[in-house]
Formats: structure tokens, sequence, C-alpha cells
């Protein structure tokens, strides 16, 4: 990894228009950089963490704008070095400005995310905290934000570090008993399976959390599927409250899917309508919409599968759907992906007794029974609580947790097996290798660039 050096700068607020703009700045001679640039600077020493008025000067002189700037010393700062913050107006030119005036005082262009990368590599931020920052940011949703939040205040870390140190602490009894070569006692490997039982068990717990949050963490996908004029386009608007797509008479009338995002409950739902299934059409085009139609519902969390009891025959068999067309999309979690056969035009229905009792009717057009829609899409998810669970790992979290569970077997499993020590010490130092990388306690050059990689500029 590459020693950290220089003072680096970027505009940490989005482009455009806004009230106030931040600069932000890390690095060694920030000081030095700031006093060409702030006319009034020599205060942000003498009042570290306070805001202090000031004047920018392009490096002609030029007073850009008038500021607000805050010096946080090192090594008690977010990325562990000397840092500041300029508050400038907003717009797409002023905080350009003031950047451009930090750059020329000896500053260099912060890479996407290399100041939470400063904070992690200071020691400041674990890996997990590190990516909850770009987590919080990127959230949609109050139960991403929150999930997001925990993290970066260390409720995963706090999970992981204590079953490191165990694993830490297993390991070195291990050595010990290969160092002095002290005898393999019955005792000593029954209390170190009973510990690895235990470690198993919490890993297990946090890949629980992982399949009961994800949703909250990630959303949900829901692809409105079915035969042409179904009435999927309009039940997707109806879902958004926009008019957003196509509507007409004419069968074929979706041809490319389109998506949207909308909360439920405080979830992030992304709504995909698709091109209608099972179109006579020979046409090319169509063919190929229905192609999208079938990837989208492979990879949907729940279909919607439409039907419209105005019209004659209507499919009504989406296992079949799932068992015919998608299967071929060569997934082989398809069949378990479950679909709510809704049937629409409820207003269109001759009279009440030409619904079926048993499904579930509604009208895109009127209304009628989108809350229940709603709630049952939830309720077949097991979205129980309106509440995420304490903490959920993330996808690379999961990743390494199931590495870590695998070697802690293989541990287990040689220890049984009545293998010598070394063999159990290896599959444990393998499973810390793996379970080292979420805290980014062990860390390769490849795993910084997948974490970072993320990042947006000024974060
Ligand atoms: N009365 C009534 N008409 C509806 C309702 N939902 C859809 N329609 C009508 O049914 C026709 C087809 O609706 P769309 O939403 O375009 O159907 P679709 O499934 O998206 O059709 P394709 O994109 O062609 O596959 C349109 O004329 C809609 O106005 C409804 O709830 N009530
Ligand atoms: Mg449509």
């Amino acid at each position: 990894m590459t020693g950290v050096t220089d003072l680096i700068a970027a505009v940490a607020t989005p482009a455009g228009s806004g009230a106030v703009s931040i600069i932000r700045l890390s690095g060694p001679g920030l000081l030095t950089a700031l006093d060409q640039v702030l006319i009034g600077a020599g205060d942000l020493a003498k009042r570290p963490r306070s805001l202090v008025l000031a004047k920018a000067k392009d490096l002609s002189g030029e007073i850009v704008d008038e500021v607000l700037a805050v010096f946080f010393p090192g090594p008690y700062s977010f990325t562990g070095e000397d840092c500041a913050e300029i508050q400038c107006h907003a717009g797409l030119v002023t905080p350009n400005l003031v950047l451009e005036a930090v750059l020329g005082a000896g500053a260099r262009m912060a890479n996407p995310g290399e100041f939470t990368q400063r904070a992690f590599l200071n020691g400041r931020l674990s890996l997990d905290q590190a990516e909850a920052v770009a987590e919080l940011v990127a959230a949609q949703s109050r139960s991403e934000a929150i999930l997001a939040r925990r993290q970066l205040s260390g409720a995963l870390k706090e999970r992981i570090d204590p079953i490191v140190r165990q694993l830490t602490a297993l390991a070195a009894t291990l050595t010990a008993i290969l160092d002095f070569e002290e005898p393999w006692e019955e005792t000593d490997k029954a209390r170190l399976t009973s510990d690895l039982t235990r470690l198993q068990k919490d890993l297990d717990y946090l890949l629980t959390l992982r399949r009961e949050g994800r949703i909250f963490r990630e959303g949900l996908k829901i692809v409105i599927a079915g035969p042409p004029n179904a009435g999927k386009s309009s039940l997707f608007n109806a879902l958004l409250g926009l008019d957003r797509a196509l509507v007409s008479p004419r069968p074929g009338t979706t041809r490319d899917y389109l998506e949207a995002a909308v909360s439920w409950a405080g979830l992030r739902v992304e709504l995909i309508d698709t091109a209608g299934l099972w179109a006579e059409s020979t046409d090319e085009l169509d063919q190929l919409g229905q192609d999208r139609t079938r990837e989208r519902m492979s990879e949907a969390d729940l279909i919607l599968w439409l039907k419209d009891l105005t019209a004659p025959n209507p499919p009504s068999a989406p296992s079949n759907v799932l068992q015919g067309d998608l299967k071929e999309a060569d997934n082989p979690a398809d069949a378990d992906i479950p679909v709510l056969e809704v049937h629409t035009k409820a207003d269109l229905a001759q009279s009440p007794a030409a619904l079926e009792p048993q499904a579930l009717t509604i009208s895109a057009k009127t209304g009628l029974r989108l809350d229940q829609l709603k709630r049952e899409v939830l309720t077949i998810l097991g979205v129980k609580a309106e509440r995420p669970p304490e903490l959920v790992p993330n996808y690379r979290h999961q990743k390494a947790l199931e590495e870590t569970a695998v070697f802690l077997n293989e541990a287990a499993k040689a220890l049984a097996d009545g293998a010598p020590p070394d063999i159990v010490n290896l599959e444990i130092t393998e499973a810390l290798t793996h379970l080292g990388q979420i805290t980014g306690r062990v860390m390769t050059e490849d795993l910084l660039t997948e974490v970072f990689s993320h990042f947006c500029l000024g974060k």
C-alpha cells in the first residue's frame, strides 16, 4: 500500500444549485496552503474546530468569495491528518474557483473516496465503517440510511472483533501446543471443539441477519408481468403515482422494460414494467422485448402476474411460466421466485359475482385495492417488521462470513478426525484471513480498490 504524504482537495458537495458548497482538504502542508488562499487563515490554527470568517482569493489576488472555514488538526480528524473545510457560495462557478485557488497553492485533486480511504489507512475507521460512509450517502430509503448509520458507528465491527480475538486466541493455544510440544489432551480438544461450535453460531447469526435484512438494505425488485394488454403499465403508473409508462388499448405497447423506485413502508421498491409475454407477434422486436421480460423476471424478488378478467382466456398459470420460459434463463433460483396473481380492471367487471372471490382484484384506474396489493407483497416477502434487524451485513461481508464458516467447519472436522494441531491451526488461520477482510484487519490492494472504487469525489 502506498504511503500517504500529500495534500488533497475536492469539492465535497454536488455541483449545481444550492446555497452552500464545501471544499474539503486533508494532508500535510494544509495550513501553509490555506495561508496563500484565505485572508484570515491565521485564525484557523488559533481556533481549531471553530468556524472562521475569511476571504478566499485566486492566484491573481482577486477575492472570489467570502467564506467560512474550519480547521480540524490531526490525528483526531476524519482522515487522521490535518483537515479543513471551506464553506463558500454554491453554484457552478464559485466552488471551483476556490478549489482552483487551493490547487494552485499546492494541493492535489483528491481521487474518489480518497478522504475515507485515508481515514481507513490511518486507523480512524475500519473497512466496514468506511463502506458505511458510501452506503449512507447512497441510501435511498430510511431503512438503508439507518443500517448504514449503525454500521458507521461500528455495529458490525463490534460483532466481528470479538470473533477475531477468540479465533486468534485459539490459534495461539494451538501454536503453544506445537512449540512446546505440550501434550494434546482430550480436554483441550473438547474445549477447542466447543469454542469452534460457539464461534460458528456467531457467524450463523450474522448470516441470518443478512438473509432476513437484505431487503431493508438493498430494497426489493418487483416485476410486473403478464400477457399483452393485461394492464401492466397502468398498474406501474398507478403504483408510482406518475404517468410514466405509455398505456394504450393496443397490445404490445410496452416493448422495452421500464424501471422506477418507490418507497413502501420505508423500504426501497424498484418496480419494473415489462413487455407482455405470449404475444402472438412474430415481430423480432417483440421477441427481443419478451426476452428482456424473462431476464427481468429471473432477477425479481417477486413477480406480479397480471390477469385481465375482461380478456378472453387470460393465461393464469404463472407457475407454468416459471417452469417453462424462465428455467431457460438458467438461474437455479428461478423456481423460488414468488408470484402473486393479480386480477386487473375490476372496474370493468360486469358484476361482483364475476370476480373470483379468492383472487386479489384491483383496478389501476380507480386505485381499488392497491394498498392491499402492497400489503400482500410485503407479507409474501416476509417483511414482518417495519424495522430492519439491528444490523445487516452487505454482500461482501456475507461472502467473507461464508468463507470463514467453511474454514471453521474444516477445523472442526480436522479436530474430530484426530488431525494434529498444526493442521487444525492452518484452517483457523485461513478462517481468520477471511474474517479479517470484513473490518480490513487483513488487507490487500485489490480489496482496497474494490471497496473504494464505489465512492464518489469528495468523500
Ligand atoms: N377500465 C380500466 N382499464 C384499464 C385498467 N388497467 C388498464 N386498462 C386499460 O387496458 C389497456 C391496456 O393497458 P396497459 O396498461 O397499456 O396494458 P399493458 O399490460 O401494459 O399492455 P402492453 O404494454 O401492451 O403489454 C389500456 O387501454 C388501459 O387503459 C383498469 O384498471 N381499468
Ligand atoms: Mg405496457
